[in-house]
């Protein structure tokens, strides 16, 4: 009989301490004597995974032996972070390692912060694929992940005179003590070549090929319930050297192939909803697609034996279009070596694969030159071809007009022809999910109305979620504590049980201390960025925080502009009773942004100038924070009192950050997009800011009649703060640095900048009084923590269990 890894006894420190020594003499070839730090580091992470081990070997043979249904998640990118405090964490093993570590005098949290962040993501889509990977765990469904080992994931930033520079992240110098490689599931990936008839087979003869090989990491849920894997796929070349070009001197030719093979699994793009575009992103794509495809199949067919049973047993989810190909790739291997016919490969496909959308953005969703795609995947592309055909004609013969055709086609024609990935996967996938109510719906009426038209079944809504283990208990342990001898544990397992505390948020003895919990938080982010920085924050000041990826409809600058109107209204006006504020700003650039690196530019800019004004009497500071990342983003959100989410209403999909603020007693400010409309509905209008455009009025506006100029010369306030900026008030360096980006306002003003600004300022000022009313300002903290435990992901996949892998 399985037993889960919590009903096993725990390990004392002292057998902890046990298998630290052995795995330190052992596996690291040190003594006690020698060791430094990372030995250390090392020693412990291999012994924590030992008995990460018996609770995955343990979940292996409970998945076989049910024969249960397995999910698999494909996603090019899982932002994992750092692994040790949360294996600790979910094994209930983090008192009994501090206790072992110290009896060597060493401190946890020092061991912990040698652990290298795991940033194989950009932003939002990847940590949602690495919440999903520990609620698979916690609610104990068999479940794979399937990506990218990338050898440099996100890169590193460094600001440098002010401007972002891009520096290879690399996160595995010190090798990875968590991960197994596994040579003996490893899979051949062809490019190119051509498709060659034999008999009524076609047969793909690729020009290329290169291996895939599997690389595990277990993925430990809460409890130690279940251990499941993240397989990232890492390559090689099948004639790694050829040593006859090295023996005759040619060195470098000789290993070209493994170079080529290598530069597959070496960066991740540094693309957020900016299409790539690069041959090579494709290759990424196909690649991994690929090999995870080929691995589900094989797995399947070993132990079903019939392929036709798949969906069944197999619930394959594709995290965006990245790996869309999915849907040709599994067709091809249907046909070709099952030799299964059309129409019921596509049935089996369909019953397999499902498919969630991220974006709106035109310029995220991607498309491929078709020529590209035909030259790299010729058999894929007839085979889109032949899905195309079936479902133009499924259009015709349910009426739809031509444009309405046109729109469903795989490919786009009319100038350059190109493959549109969000089609193939929305043809190929039971079910397209968006990822927040309002982004659902805008799917169904503007992106895929017409594919909607033609299967109106096909589109049901998720709502993100954040796992709280990480985003609560792990980074802010003093409330975690706090609300346990409030309200008891039950919410460590069931976070609605937060909703107790919305009986006790009047409290003031609870409040006063919650208050001393973010205090003592806000103490110990604000000594962490003087460490960075070198800027002093006072921690009585109010934590008014932004971080995420820095892109135009997050409109950063819309709160350096304000940040500037309130620069100058304290100056001219320094008799008003002004709430000392903190302005954190963290995020990094895709590194061909332009404007988005400007805006980097242009908070350090402003905080230089703000920052050494003796005239705001400490009134205001602004600091960017570098290399913002999962590691950072654990310090700084329990940190906060205010969290921005103000994106143009309708561009942002969902946003997880605003989840995880409210969860640690954030009040946000907001735009009604995404996630924020959900959270406003829970936490209810007195515990949030809303201010702005809905997106239907962003629509409007769009569509005629709208002139940024007029409302800048209407505003003095913000035509203050536009022309202070374009006139290098807080550039002189470099007067003309922000007249484009300011220029930009005043003419098109596409992300509502100007539009949303008096609208945001009274907002903020709103802020600033709820601010000097404590009391009310601490309810409100505990009341968002009350009603935002319906945004556990737990939620989210008990949904996609349900209602699209059929697994719960
Ligand atoms: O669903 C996760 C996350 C959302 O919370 C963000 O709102 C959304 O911007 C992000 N989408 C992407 C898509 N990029 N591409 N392609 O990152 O997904």
């Amino acid at each position: 009989a399985a037993v889960a890894l919590s009903d096993a006894p725990t390990p004392t420190p002292t057998e902890l301490d046990q298998a630290i020594l052995e795995s330190l003499r052992y596996r690291v070839g040190k003594n006690e004597a020698a060791a430094k730090p990372h030995d250390w580091f090392n020693a412990a992470v291999k012994a924590l995974r030992d008995k990460v081990v018996d609770a995955w070997m343990d979940s292996t043979t409970r998945t076989y032996a049910s024969g249960g249904k397995r999910v698999y998640y494909l996603s090019l990118e899982f932002l994992i972070g750092r692994l040790l405090r949360d294996a600790l964490s979910n094994l209930g093993l983090t008192a009994e390692m501090e206790a072992a570590l110290k009896s060597h005098g060493l401190d946890l949290t020092e061991i912990e912060e040698l652990e290298p962040d795991a940033a194989l993501g950009n932003g939002g889509l990847g940590r949602l694929a690495a919440c999903f990977m520990e609620s698979l765990a916690t609610l104990d469904i068999p479940a794979y992940g399937y990506g990218i080992r990338y050898v440099n994931g996100m890169f590193r930033q460094r600001i440098k005179d002010g401007w972002q520079i891009e520096l290879p992240e690399t996160w595995l110098a010190h090798g990875n003590p968590w991960e197994f490689e596994r040579r003996e599931s490893n899979y051949f990936i062809g490019f190119g070549g051509e498709v060659v008839a034999e008999g009524d087979r076609a047969v793909w003869h690729p020009a290329e090929q290169v291996e895939a090989t599997a690389v595990d990491t277990p993925v430990v849920g809460w409890r130690g319930k279940r251990v499941n894997t993240l397989r990232l796929w890492t390559a090689s070349a099948l004639d790694p050297i050829r040593l006859d070009a090295f023996n005759a001197g040619d060195h470098m030719g000789a290993l070209s192939a493994q170079v080529r093979a290598d530069s597959l699994v070496r960066v991740l793009y540094p693309a957020d909803s900016n299409e790539a575009g690069q041959e090579l992103r494709l290759r990424q794509e196909y690649f991994f697609t690929s090999a995870s495809i080929q691995d589900i199949v094989r797995r399947h067919v070993q132990y079903q034996e019939d392929v036709r049973t798949l969906p069944e047993e197999a619930a394959i989810q594709l995290n965006d279009t990245h790996p869309a190909v999915a849907v040709a790739e599994l067709m091809r291997l249907l046909i070709d070596d099952h030799g299964i016919e059309f129409d019921e490969a596509l049935a089996i496909t369909r019953g397999t694969i499902a498919y969630t959308n991220h974006t709106l953005l035109p310029e995220a969703l991607e498309t491929w030159p078709l020529p590209l795609f035909e030259r790299l995947l010729p058999r894929h592309m007839q085979i889109i071809y032949a899905i195309n055909s079936r479902v133009l004609k499924e259009a015709h013969k349910a009426g739809l007009e031509e444009s309405a055709v046109a729109a469903i086609s795989l490919i786009a024609e009319g100038g350059e022809r190109r493959v549109r990935m969000a089609n193939l996967a929305f043809t190929g996938a039971h079910s397209v999910n968006g990822v927040a109510a309002l982004h659902t719906d805008l799917m169904k009426s503007t992106v895929f109305a017409d594919l909607h038209r033609l299967y109106p079944d096909r589109i049901n809504n998720k709502t993100n979620g954040v796992t709280p283990r990480r985003w609560l208990q792990q980074c802010n342990p003093g409330l975690t504590s706090l609300l346990c001898e409030a309200i008891g544990p039950g919410f460590l397992d069931d976070t609605t049980q937060l909703e107790k505390l919305d009986a006790l948020a009047d409290d003031a003895a609870l409040q006063e201390r919650a208050h001393l919990v973010k205090r003592q938080n806000k103490v110990a982010l604000a000594a962490h960025i003087t460490d960075l920085t070198g800027v002093r924050l006072d921690p009585d000041a109010l934590f008014d925080v932004q971080i995420k990826r820095i892109h135009e409809y997050k409109r950063q600058l819309l709160n350096l502009v304000e940040t500037v109107a309130l620069y100058d209204q304290i100056r001219s006006h320094p008799e008003r009773d002004w709430v000392p504020r903190v302005k954190i700003f963290g995020g990094k650039a895709a590194a061909s942004y332009h404007n988005a690196k400007l805006v980097i530019k242009l908070a350090g800019d402003i905080a230089r100038r703000v920052n050494a004004d003796p005239s705001v009497g400490g009134l205001l500071k602004v600091v960017f924070v570098p290399n913002y990342n999962v590691s950072l983003a654990e310090r700084i959100i329990p940190a906060a009192d205010l969290s921005e989410q103000i994106s143009t209403a309708g561009m942002e999909a969902s946003g997880t950050g605003n989840m995880k603020f409210a969860l640690n007693g954030a009040l946000t400010i907001g735009t009604l997009d995404g996630a924020n409309i959900e959270i406003k509905d829970r936490v209810g209008n007195a515990n949030i800011q809303i201010f702005g455009l809905t997106a239907d009025e962003v629509a409007e506006k769009r569509s005629g009649g709208y002139t940024p100029r007029e409302v800048i010369e209407g505003n003095r306030e913000l035509s203050q703060a536009v022309n202070s900026i374009a006139s290098g008030v807080f550039s002189p360096d470099d007067p003309g640095r922000y007249a484009d980006l300011m220029g930009g306002l005043y003419d098109h003003d596409w992300f509502m900048v100007a539009a949303d600004f008096e609208s945001y300022s009274e907002a903020q000022r709103a802020i600033d009084r709820r601010w000097l009313d404590q009391a009310g300002w601490r309810a409100s903290a505990l009341r968002n923590v009350a009603h935002v435990g319906w945004f556990s992901s737990d939620r989210t996949i008990g949904e996609y269990a349900r209602d699209i892998w059929g697994v719960m």
